[in-house]
């Protein structure tokens, strides 16, 4: 069974990779090895992707791909396969060494050099989010706006971020777990990695509050990101409505509990927002605007480039939450968090490339099928009472 339709169950076939000899050239190396999910987290995964066995290339293979067929999607499939399975397997025999040559500082080295790799990729990948967003300035500055694309640019982003998260915890989780430098300050010594069993929200938000603590299984470093921009929005949008009366009215916090959500409600009056411009927060290609050019061409734009929204959103909807807003306009905005109160219901939502997101991209959206409201009717003569 090929790694890659394992993984992802009935989801669109890839092309092989026409690198694999013939016939049934992976075999389960592991006894323990049954079901074919994989289990979620880094040691996990190695265990996972150690149970299959690498697929040796033969030297005409590596010839024939290198010279006539070679094809950089067939060879990033390939990789994409083999290199965790190749890891994977010698991770697993690296700890079957005897203890005390475990310990040398050598080996240490060896395997430390790992879990550096797995930092180094991720921090090779910190400016991902400001350089795609100088991307769709580019393309403005070029194309213009229109809904069409702003549609596609608005699916493929959110799917594009809410994987990178998705990515990044991983990474973050195998660093925290086995990059040992000291094994994390005294406060975060009850955390997994990144993600904190009892955190709790009220002293995330630093909120005062009576009462007994709220908690979830949650990312405390998640809660954070959300509540910030929250925070920043109404605080900006109260400065902005009170400018003239030098007394600003309370940004108020509420953390409730339920037996299915944990709710976090930030209530400004900061006059709101009209509801036909709700989605514009929300939407990467209105939020790009084109910054005065720095010195240097190629410099990308500074944090605070308007995706602040959409990417917290996300962090909601990663553990199958979501972020909302309630405007009132004229008053002021309720923005809203909803977080799985259960550890069971807080499932990583991750986007896959199958026949339904290719549709996506390929769907004309010609005609709306609603009226257009036309703003002066073309003749009431004939309803007007005498
Ligand atoms: N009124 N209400 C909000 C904003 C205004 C608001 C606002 C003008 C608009 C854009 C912006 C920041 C604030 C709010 C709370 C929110 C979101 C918007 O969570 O009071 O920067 C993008």
């Amino acid at each position: 069974m090929r790694l890659a339709r394992l993984l992802r169950g009935a989801a669109l076939a890839v092309p092989g990779p026409g690198l694999r000899a013939a016939g049934p050239s992976r075999s389960f190396s592991s006894d323990s090895g049954s079901g074919p999910a994989p289990e979620r987290g880094v040691p996990g995964q190695v265990d996972f992707y150690a149970r299959f066995s690498p697929s040796p290339l033969s030297m005409k293979q590596f010839l024939d791909f290198g010279s006539v067929n070679a094809c950089e999607k067939t060879s990033f499939m390939f990789l994409r396969q083999e290199l965790p399975v190749r890891l994977a397997n010698i991770m697993k025999e690296i700890s079957l060494l005897p203890d005390n040559l475990l310990r040398t500082p050598s080996v240490q080295l060896v395997q430390s050099c790992f879990t550096d790799t797995v930092i180094r990729i991720r921090n090779r990948h910190n400016d991902v989010i400001p350089t795609m967003a100088q991307g769709v300035i580019e393309y403005k500055e070029s194309f213009g706006v229109d809904p069409v694309t702003s549609q596609n640019v608005q699916y493929f982003l959110d799917r594009f971020y809410m994987s990178r998260i998705s990515i990044r915890m991983l990474l973050n989780q195998h660093s925290l777990l086995f990059g040992g430098k000291g094994k994390g300050s005294p406060s975060h010594r009850k955390h997994i990695g990144s993600i904190n069993p009892n955190c709790n929200v009220v002293e995330v938000i630093k909120a005062k509050s009576p009462g007994q603590p709220i908690q979830v299984v949650y990312v405390p470093s998640h809660l954070y990101h959300m509540v910030f921009e929250l925070f920043k929005n109404a605080m900006r949008a109260t400065m902005e409505h009170h400018a003239n009366r030098g007394v600003y009215p309370p940004i108020q916090v509420h953390v409730t509990l339920g037996n299915e959500d944990l709710t976090v409600k930030m209530s400004d009056r900061g006059g709101g927002v009209p509801l036909r411009k709700i989605d514009r927060l929300f939407n990467y290609m209105y939020s790009t605007a084109p910054r005065p050019r720095v010195e240097t061409s190629r410099a990308v734009p500074l944090a605070g480039f308007g995706y602040g929204l959409p990417i917290s959103r996300l962090y909601a909807q990663y553990f199958q939450g979501d972020l909302k807003l309630y405007s009132l306009e004229g008053y002021g905005t309720d923005a809203v968090i909803y977080i799985k109160a259960l550890s069971t219901d807080s499932i990583e939502r991750l986007p896959v490339y199958n026949k339904a997101a290719w549709k996506h991209y390929n769907t004309n959206h010609e005609a709306d099928d609603w009226c257009v409201p036309s703003r002066e009717p073309k003749d009431m003569t004939t309803f007007r009472s005498a």
